[in-house]
């Protein structure tokens, strides 16, 4: 009795919370944004809504929390429910009804995404965001702009066959600097690869880019990881891991250590669309619920996975309404407007913290850039989608007109910022080819205190090997 009691009083102060809350997830849903200008409906529609006929939907409310969020998103049809009936069932009560009724596979009206700035850099009537004042607008539009020049200089530098691989941000700057923009230093990233802006946000250099791309003895990682695998613990930034969804179970466990040892502080990892199809993206989303973890799940949804469209990759409602399933807050926002990423990304990581909860938010932007050097994306994509929002919908551009909109930014201020950039990327890219890379034992070492038998035995046998054929080995490595 006194430990239901307890449970129950917690919940109560759950709501209290999550009522002021609520209003600022779900709010700026229930005036108009349904129709956000942001997103047109003509033209290419990328996030296209599989055909939503008029469903009625079965209530099953677990926790009186999810009952409000119910309320709220007013889908709850319950005038044929029979209320006399209600049963504790495992996990709470549960209402009876008479009729057979499946729960439909989409809802009547997709999620709708939340806006503050439209495509010309106007702020969207009754939008509801946390303000960002000159220096934090003009850092943030200052860094979009150098990781949009950094990638299209390394994109160039992997053609001239100078690094061996890359992948561009295009079109998604502002999840990256935003998301990075709304954290603390303290918060602790775990990215995909898609998502080095946050690293640029919180210092890490040019020249420390250009170190690991080219792999040379100053990269953290000296020289093992292949170009854009980042990390660095100084900027509480895992390191970049390929196999897709990895760090998103990694992340739950790295917030249930923050919660554990009392720090005011959430993990906050990201994941791109078809990151979602793993089982490292559902055991994780269900660990963090039940854990209550303060983690926060921006993923990125832009599009396409590779060459997989996300009409292939699922056929929910994208994939904010997969939170709601496993009990996660979660919000749908413009991934391509900096204020309103800045917004959820800054009020999601104060409900985590606060409450020690899990959000989840999805961003709707688009990958304009090829998947990696790797790929060609005009042979499964129009050329005008990619066109439709490389231009119309660019978010440096977005943020640009807004910032200068509020006396903060000239031309003047631009073609020296982008200049400036270029000059120093250039520097930085020559001072590290001349850098010496790391030698060949650096390939062994590290992982055990004692180097055990069979990585000695290798290193003996690829000494060899380099003995036998001088000439297939790079001489610029030192043995
Ligand atoms: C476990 C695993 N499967 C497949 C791959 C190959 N792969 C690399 S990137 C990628 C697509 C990922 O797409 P998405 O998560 O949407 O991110 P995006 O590249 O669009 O940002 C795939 C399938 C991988 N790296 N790891």
């Amino acid at each position: 009795m006194a430990s239901w009691l307890l449970g129950r009083s917690r919940i109560l102060t759950h709501i209290k919370h999550l009522h002021k809350n609520l209003f600022f997830f779900l709010g700026p849903f229930l005036n108009s944004h349904g129709s956000c200008s942001s997103f047109p409906s003509k033209t290419i529609e990328p996030f296209k809504c599989r055909d939503a006929y008029s469903p009625t939907l079965f209530s099953f409310s677990r926790h009186e929390s999810t009952k409000s969020e119910a309320q709220l998103e007013e889908e709850h049809d319950d005038t044929e429910e029979d209320h006399h009936q209600v049963i504790d069932f495992p996990g709470g009560k549960v209402g009876f009804t008479s009729e057979m009724r499946f729960i439909s596979e989409s809802a009547q009206k997709r999620v709708p995404c939340y806006c503050v700035l439209d495509d010309n850099g106007e702020l969207v009537k009754h939008s509801n965001y946390v303000q960002v004042g000159k220096e934090m607008g003009v850092k943030m539009y200052s860094d979009m702009v150098t990781l949009q020049t950094m990638d299209s200089i390394f994109y160039e530098v992997q053609r001239q066959g100078r690094i061996s691989f890359y992948v561009t941000q295009m079109g998604e700057e502002a999840v990256n600097i935003a998301s990075a923009a709304a954290l603390s230093p303290d918060d602790v990233v775990l990215p995909q690869y898609r998502e080095p802006g946050v690293l640029l946000w919180r210092g890490f250099t040019l020249q420390q880019f250009v170190h690991q791309c080219l792999g040379n003895t100053h990269d953290l990682g000296k020289g093992r990881q292949m170009p854009i695998h980042y990390g660095s613990n100084q900027h509480n930034y895992f390191t970049v891991s390929s196999p897709i969804a990895t760090q998103l179970p990694q992340a739950v466990g790295a917030a249930y250590s923050l919660k554990m040892d009392g720090k005011t502080a959430c993990a906050v990892t990201y994941c791109g669309d078809g990151g979602t199809s793993e089982g490292d993206f559902h055991a994780a989303m269900n660990f963090a619920a039940v854990m209550e973890a303060p983690v926060i799940f921006i993923i990125r949804n832009n599009g396409w996975a590779i060459s997989t469209p996300v009409e292939e990759q699922f056929r929910s409602d994208g994939i904010v309404v997969k939170g709601k399933a496993y009990g996660i807050w979660g919000i749908r926002v413009d991934g391509n407007d900096a204020l309103a990423v800045y917004s959820a990304v800054h009020t999601a990581r104060e409900v985590a913290i606060r409450e020690k909860r899990p959000v989840l938010i999805e961003a709707l932007t688009y990958r304009v850039g090829h998947h990696s050097t790797s790929d060609d994306s005009t042979k499964y994509r129009a050329i005008d989608e990619i066109e439709y929002w490389k231009m119309a919908r660019n978010p440096v551009n977005r943020l640009r007109r807004w910032v200068e909109k509020n006396g903060w930014w000239s031309d003047k201020q631009e073609l020296e910022l982008r200049s400036s950039i270029r000059k120093q990327l250039m520097h930085a890219i020559q001072v590290a080819e001349t850098a010496q890379k790391p030698p060949l034992v650096d390939l062994f070492n590290d992982v055990y205190d004692q180097m055990p038998s069979n990585l000695q035995e290798q290193e003996k046998l690829l000494r060899k090997t380099i003995e036998q054929h001088p000439k297939d080995y790079p001489s610029d490595v030192p043995l």
